[in-house]
């Protein structure tokens, strides 16, 4: 622990170790790398929705994060480079061939390097830290699993790939279940296990339960670690709806109710905080409850959330924003 000064509020800080999905946990990064320094900062991301597309390996959520950081992330859309160009992906379409992920010109160059770094031999691991440095990112980048886990939706339209049923098929047809393939097979890092097991208190960002904080749950070891820990949830839904994404109708396919009580449910064997938006009537028996804004529609509100989240970790004791 040390102080520092940032946004002229010198604070003192543990490392934060957050698990993350694509959209809700990026925001909340993009909050707290104003108020922490980025080296006590350690990111553990969801790879289950990573694809190859067009010969190269797409992580969109590895990619968010590491756009969050290096300030290139897309704020209107929470993926890809602000003002991207899409030549190639126009190009390719030209020539008859579709791909199925709207790729840009800058965030290809992303892919194109990972990709070959693969190919030479390094881990996803390896390469994401090639990236991060290339970035002139301080904060750890973990994936969650060098081993490739697909997320698979099952659907009245059949089984497809996430990215098809988010992209192509918008997210529309009725969910059946969830599936990720090769998630019994996968391990995850040292890396990672070397974050989680170095602090006492974990959190886990307001990310879609089930298609992105699930993956890494699943992975052997995760939630027997997080039972030694303090684990500090924010819920990515507000009454009964998301805050925005899938996670409704994912969480409705696996059984959970679609509340931050489903969430809480999702996570019931380890969580000890869950923070809930002010506006949320959530009332817990066996987990803390505590109510703040978080809804993130800009950076300045991204602020507030994580100072008050950094506020939970430092302060384990303090039952004062209690909300049940
Ligand atoms: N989401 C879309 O809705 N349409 C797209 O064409 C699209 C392309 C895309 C390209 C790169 C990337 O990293 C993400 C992209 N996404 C796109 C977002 C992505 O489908 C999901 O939002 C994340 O996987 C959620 O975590």
């Amino acid at each position: 622990m040390y102080f520092f000064d940032i946004a002229e509020h010198p604070m003192e800080v543990k490392t934060m170790i957050i698990l993350s999905g694509g959209t809700g946990t990026p925001k909340l990064l993009n909050g707290l790398k104003s108020i922490v320094p980025e080296e006590n900062i350690a990111v553990i991301v969801n790879t289950a929705e990573d694809r190859w597309v067009s010969g190269n390996l797409v992580c969109p959520d590895i990619d968010t994060v590491l756009y969050t950081f290096a300030d290139l992330i897309d704020e209107s859309k929470w993926w890809g480079i602000k003002d991207d160009t899409f030549y190639t992906h126009e190009a390719l379409k030209k020539l008859g061939y579709h791909e199925s992920m709207k790729l840009g010109d800058q965030d290809r160059a992303t892919h194109i390097l990972r990709s070959e770094l693969i190919r030479d031999g390094l881990t996803l691991t390896q390469s994401t830290d090639e990236l991060r440095s290339s970035f002139r990112i301080k904060a750890k980048i973990l994936p969650m699993s060098d081993d490739p886990v697909a997320t698979m939706i099952l659907t009245q339209e059949g089984e497809m790939h996430f990215q098809d049923f988010w992209i192509t098929h918008k997210g529309k047809p009725e969910v059946l279940d969830v599936r990720f393939e090769g998630l019994d097979k996968a391990e995850p890092t040292p890396e990672v296990m070397n974050a989680l097991s170095s602090e006492d208190a974990i959190i886990i960002g307001p990310s879609n339960p089930i298609t992105s904080i699930g993956p890494i749950l699943g992975l052997k070891g995760i939630r027997s670690m997080l039972q030694k820990k303090r684990v500090i949830a924010i819920s990515p839904i507000i009454g009964d709806e998301p805050v925005s994404g899938p996670a409704g109708k994912l969480m409705a396919a696996r059984g959970y109710e679609v509340s931050s009580a489903g969430v809480a449910q999702c996570y019931a064997d380890f969580l000890d905080v869950l923070v809930v938006d002010q506006r949320d009537d959530c009332i817990l028996p066996d987990v803390k409850v505590v109510k703040t804004d978080t809804m993130m529609s800009s950076v300045e509100r991204s602020i507030e959330l994580a100072r008050f989240i950094v506020g939970l970790v430092q302060s384990p004791e303090d039952n004062s924003i209690c909300g049940n």
